[in-house]
């Protein structure tokens, strides 16, 4: 009996773990503490020569503010968070700084507006592929979420 059981064990275990990795990946809301960041995505991109962009939601569900400060992520050396500005009926973009995520709103990166502008890409993003990034707030801290590739022409996270 106990034998059998030892023999099965490491299976359990190694399916389990796939299980947690499988989950993960198909992740479309991570929370921390009283902020959720949801449906996370990126367009694939042309090699690694022009900068790529990765979009999300952040809701604050809490009663006070917070500020995400800047991210992180292993797809690119100089990722930074940009806001779209009209200029002389021109759309500029440039970082955007800190932003602020008030009590009970709702901050979105999206085609157009905000975005993590991911510079010095130091791979490929391709279709189908996932990479994390780590999302910097003043009082939570980090929060860490994977970020799914969708198809060159994607316009949002339904494709
Ligand atoms: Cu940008």
């Amino acid at each position: 009996m106990r034998t059998a059981l030892i023999r099965v064990l490491p299976r359990i275990l190694v399916s389990f773990v796939f299980l947690i990795a499988a989950t993960t990946a198909s992740a479309e809301q991570v929370r921390g503490g009283d902020l959720v960041v949801e449906m996370p995505w990126a367009r694939a991109s042309i090699g690694t020569s022009r900068p790529a962009a990765a979009y999300l939601t952040i809701k604050n569900e809490g009663l006070s503010a917070d500020t995400l400060l800047g991210v992180k992520t292993d797809a690119a050396a100089t990722p930074e968070v940009h806001k779209m500005e009209m200029r002389d009926g021109i759309a500029n973009m440039g970082p955007s700084g800190p932003v602020e995520v008030p009590a009970q709103g709702i901050v979105t990166l999206a085609p157009g507006g905000m975005h993590v502008m991911l510079r010095n890409l130091n791979h490929p993003l391709k279709k189908g592929e996932y990479f994390s990034m780590t999302l910097i707030f003043e009082k939570e801290g980090q929060i860490n979420i994977v970020v799914p590739i969708y198809s060159i022409g994607a316009s949002g996270p339904d494709e």
